[in-house]
């Protein structure tokens, strides 16, 4: 069994928020850790990224054909699938979020599996899920549970959160179990491993079609001298990380040695904090911010079902995760000074 180094890293999804941080990020360590990094997106790649990757390839992940000749033409040895539909645009088109999220994650697990047990060589496989997964019943039952661990709640009402549910499953079968009846059975050589994100937010980029959006639109929004209405309640409380430590936290799960992992899906806590209080914070360094409240009760309903907080202590265990910012130093070290520095 060969593990190839320096890596050769497929991204997809590489326009997303997380896209843009993790190939920011990695192309910094071209050359010594990485070998080539290949980006894959549906629409052409953003022109800041063009220096960092090596080959960009346009597409989208329910094309099977098109992942097959990406794996047959690289050696492909770190999967890092990125692409997704969020969970505001999933609730708006379910098929296509099922047909992305689902088809898209079989096809490359699949693949991936057929390449690492035909070459005989390891493929680890990184998967971001979510705080979507969870669907607490009640804000009774949420506020008593405030911090939720991995296999508690399991009952998302979105698709986007039954999809991500089903592929961390997916991940998990393709790592443990393909195939344990054959009686040629092979030893598995497809190495998932998944982090659940919760909202995230980033200087540099602002999402679409999620619902934890409120919060990076609210900033950005009052960063740019305009009017934001938050579309849930005030004392809506959800989980958020500042995008930097999203990025340590799916290299680290990345480097970390197999057998140190006891499980193949992490929780991952940032700083829990409600609607208000980030209007607070905002209101702190852009005192003029006009911020007002307008509940949008569907979008309201999913963050009220999603976990105030994680308990990560598998995480913590596992591979030291910690992350680097909480809600004060995320706002005063990392999201005002950049920026303030993107719109001066
Ligand atoms: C969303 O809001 O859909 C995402 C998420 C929490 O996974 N940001």
């Amino acid at each position: 069994m060969t593990v190839n180094n320096p890596k050769t890293i497929l991204i997809t999804g590489a326009n997303g928020e997380v896209g843009h941080g993790l190939i920011e990020k990695l192309g910094k360590l071209r050359t010594k850790e990485i070998k080539k990094i290949i980006a894959l997106d549906l629409n052409d790649l953003d022109p800041i990224l063009n220096d960092k990757v090596d080959v960009f390839v346009k597409g989208n992940v329910t094309d099977r054909d098109l992942l097959s000749d990406v794996f047959s033409k690289y050696n492909i040895d770190t999967v890092y699938h990125l692409a997704a539909v969020l969970s505001t645009t999933g609730e708006k088109n379910p098929e296509l979020a099922h047909e992305v999220n689902v088809g898209g994650t079989f096809n490359l697990l699949s693949i991936a599996n057929q390449v690492a047990s035909k070459e005989n060589r390891v493929i680890k496989f990184i998967f971001p899920s979510t705080i979507a997964v969870y669907g607490i019943p009640s804000l009774k039952l949420k506020a008593q549970n405030p911090k939720v661990k991995e296999n508690e709640f399991l009952n998302p009402i979105t698709m986007y959160g039954v999809n991500k549910l089903y592929c961390e499953n997916l991940g998990r079968y393709f790592s443990s179990y393909y195939q344990s009846l054959n009686t040629d059975h092979r030893p598995l050589l497809l190495d998932f491993r998944c982090v659940r994100f919760p909202g995230l937010i980033s200087a540099e980029t602002i999402p679409t079609g999620g619902t934890s959006d409120y919060a990076p639109e609210m900033l950005h929004a009052a960063a740019k001298g305009k009017k934001f209405e938050c579309f849930v309640r005030p004392d809506s409380k959800i989980h958020f990380m500042a995008m930097p430590d999203a990025i340590d936290a799916l290299i680290q799960l990345t480097k970390i040695p197999e057998n140190k992992l006891s499980g193949r899906v992490y929780n991952i806590a940032g700083f829990s904090v409600s609607a208000k209080e980030i209007e607070k914070m905002v209101k702190k360094h852009f005192p003029k911010s006009d911020i007002s409240y307008k509940v949008n009760p569907e979008r309201q309903k999913i963050i009220d079902s999603w976990s105030e907080d994680v308990d990560d202590c598998l995480a913590v265990k596992d591979w030291a995760w910690k992350a680097e910012y909480d809600f004060k130093k995320a706002f005063e070290k990392y999201l005002i000074p950049a920026i303030k520095n993107k719109y001066k």
